[in-house]
C-alpha cells in the first residue's frame, strides 16, 4: 500500500490547480462529480453497496511546508494532514488528502483528528453549516494514465480545511454518460 501512497499523494501535492471552467463542465457528467458542493462521501456511497476509507497517513506539518496556494486558502498555520484512500465496493476510487488548521481543530471540532474509517464528508456534512467554496480542478498523470482531480475548502462552524481528491481509474466520475 505505501507505493499506492507515495505515487497518488505525490501525484495530488504535485498537481496544477486551476480555477474550472463552470460553464462548460457544468453540462457533463465529469464536470457534475467535480463541481459537488454537497458531499462527495454521498455521491461515492449512491454508486456503491459499502464505501469503505482507509487512512494512509496521519501526521502533522508546520506551516513552512504548506505551498503558497494553501496558505492563501488556509491562513499561515500549521495542520493535520489526512490522507486517505476511499474504495467502493472494495475497488479504490479516490485518494484524498486534507489539510486540517490546527485552529480547526477545536471545541466541537476536536473529534476531526480521530475520525479513522468514519468519511470526512460524513462528520462535515451533518453539521447545517457546513459549506465548500475554492474549488480547483487538475488533470494529473499517474503512471502514463491522465487521472482528474479537484481541490476545494470546506468550512465547518466557520473553521475552514482543504481537500484534494484524486478520482482513481475505477471511479464512477469515468464511466460513461448514459
Ligand atoms: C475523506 C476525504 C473522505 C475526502 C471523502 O469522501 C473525501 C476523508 C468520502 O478523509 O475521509 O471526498
Amino acid at each position: 500500500m505505501s507505493d499506492f501512497k507515495q505515487l497518488h499523494v505525490s501525484a495530488l501535492m504535485g498537481a496544477n490547480w486551476e480555477a474550472p471552467d463552470w460553464q462548460q463542465l457544468e453540462t457533463t457528467r465529469k464536470g457534475e462529480w467535480l463541481l459537488e458542493a454537497h458531499s462527495m462521501t454521498e455521491r461515492l456511497q449512491a454508486c456503491c453497496a459499502t464505501l469503505d476509507v482507509e487512512v494512509l497517513g496521519l501526521h502533522q506539518c508546520d506551516m513552512e511546508t504548506l505551498t503558497s496556494s494553501e496558505r492563501e486558502l488556509l491562513g499561515h498555520e500549521g495542520c493535520l494532514v489526512r490522507e486517505v484512500v476511499l474504495s467502493g465496493d472494495n475497488m479504490p476510487w479516490l485518494c484524498a488528502r486534507t489539510l486540517v488548521p490546527m485552529s480547526t481543530l477545536t471545541e466541537k471540532e476536536e473529534d476531526i483528528a480521530q475520525l479513522g474509517a468514519v468519511p470526512l464528508g460524513q462528520r462535515v456534512f451533518t453539521q447545517a453549516n457546513a459549506r465548500r467554496d475554492a474549488i480547483e480542478v487538475a488533470t494529473v498523470i499517474v503512471k502514463g494514465q491522465a487521472l482528474l482531480a479537484r481541490r476545494s475548502r470546506l468550512w465547518v462552524n466557520n473553521k475552514p480545511m482543504l481537500v484534494s481528491e484524486l478520482f482513481l481509474p475505477h471511479a464512477p466520475i469515468y464511466q460513461e454518460e448514459g
